[in-house]
């Protein structure tokens, strides 16, 4: 026979289980307006660090903003909108040389996803609210 102790545990365990998830869907992302391509993004395994590729991978701006990529890295990066497997158009850096910077001013509110077009391991998100 089963409890009403563990019927009202497996709610609760429920209860939180859906809580995390919400939460995780809800994640916002690291507010700032500057996003650096990371040391090395050259070769693949940035993507796997807590970091990312691009530092932060996920951020959150506002309507109006203007979000400026730095290249810190010695390789050549792009950001580019959209994903390897497709490129939305919304913004392209074109091939930003070490040092140089990429700055894009976000007019609409949605979620934009991005990568390097020659690094496609490269990927990172911005989201405007
Ligand atoms: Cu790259």
């Amino acid at each position: 026979m089963v409890s009403k102790f563990s019927i009202l545990g497996m709610i609760v365990a429920l209860g939180i289980i859906m809580y995390a998830i919400s939460m995780a869907g809800d994640e916002k992302g690291i507010e700032t307006n500057t996003v650096e391509m990371v040391q090395g993004s050259g070769a693949a395994g940035c993507e796997k660090t807590s970091t990312g590729c691009y530092d932060p991978v996920k951020i959150t701006t506002h309507i109006g903003n203007t979000v400026t990529w730095k290249n810190t890295d010695s390789s050549s990066h792009t950001v580019t909108s959209g994903n390897p497997n497709g490129i939305t158009g919304e913004f392209d850096s074109g091939m930003l040389m070490a040092g140089h910077e990429f700055s894009h001013t976000f007019r609409s509110s949605g979620t934009y996803d991005y990568f390097c077009a020659i690094h496609p391991w490269m990927i990172g998100q911005v989201v405007v609210r």
